[in-house]
């Protein structure tokens, strides 16, 4: 499978992509494959609070896998470059809804976020909404704060003008970390979960926005980004998209230690 020049011209403009059904084949081993690694973790989603697993394919040997998958590796490669970095995912049962923000604020590289939704979702029952091209973070638009949508313009935050990437199990959603968005009416029990990715760093901004965001999994704390599991399995190839990571996560024990000490559990997202 191979991502058309349309396709990434799509993504840099507006932020997101729909690959529909682009995992049909696989997406039973997917699910059976998540329900497993809530069963492994002994986490029993009673449908009253998010639970959230990271990093997430990197719990299962199959899972891990999905690195390897030539649709990931054609997508990856496309948005964000040969030598792309794996910077781990989280996998959840959301109960709810969750409110407009973004996931980064980056003002060098490139982060992007592949998204599996692992049950129908729709508009009304938590599809994931998009301000399409709010990832361009230097606009003058005012595109920037649709959670202030009472404040600013006397709306509810559903009502804000947005593309709702309605999905059936098999799609693949992408996204632009810096992107505005959220999902409303999911019930207690949607199943998501995703990839973050982002381009390999070279300057040396990019190198401590880099250090940063590895740093951030202290609230989950966690002392590398990636499983063991998912090294011990790589091929060279693999090896390649997380190499760099490892290479720049020496700072995460330290910071993981301090939220241990001053948080009751790991964050749940
Ligand atoms: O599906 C959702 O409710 C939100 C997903 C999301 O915000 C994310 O993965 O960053």
């Amino acid at each position: 499978m191979q991502i058309t020049d349309k396709q990434v011209r799509f993504f840099e403009n507006y932020g997101y992509l729909k690959l529909a059904q682009a995992f049909r084949k696989d997406i039973d081993w997917i699910i059976s494959e998540f329900e497993q690694v809530f069963i492994d973790r002994k986490v029993a989603h009673d449908g009253t609070k998010r639970s959230c697993i990271v990093p997430f394919i990197d719990q299962r040997e199959k899972l891990c896998t999905l690195l390897d998958h030539p649709v990931i590796v054609a997508t990856a490669k496309a948005l964000i470059g040969e030598d792309f970095n794996y910077l781990g995912g989280d996998g959840n049962y959301y109960t709810g809804e969750t409110s407009w923000h973004t996931d980064g604020f980056h003002t060098v590289g490139k982060y992007i976020k592949m998204a599996f939704y692992l049950d129908p979702v729709r508009a009304a029952t938590g599809a994931l909404r998009v301000v399409p091209g709010s990832h361009h973070i230097d606009t003058k638009w005012e595109c920037r704060h649709p959670g202030k949508a009472e404040e600013l313009y006397g709306i509810h935050p559903r009502e804000m003008p947005a593309q709702v990437l309605e999905t059936d199990p098999g799609d693949l959603l992408i996204f632009n970390h810096n992107i505005m968005h959220a999902s409303f009416g999911g019930g207690g029990f949607r199943r998501m979960f995703t990839l973050n990715m982002c381009r390999r760093a070279n300057t040396s901004a990019e190198i401590v926005d880099l250090e940063d965001f590895i740093n951030s999994a202290d609230r989950f704390w966690l002392d590398q980004t990636h499983s063991e599991l998912m090294r011990h399995t790589a091929s060279q190839e693999r090896m390649r998209h997380l190499q760099q990571v490892i290479d720049h996560e020496s700072g995460l024990p330290a910071c993981s230690a301090k939220c241990r000490a001053t948080m009751i559990e790991p964050a749940r997202g």
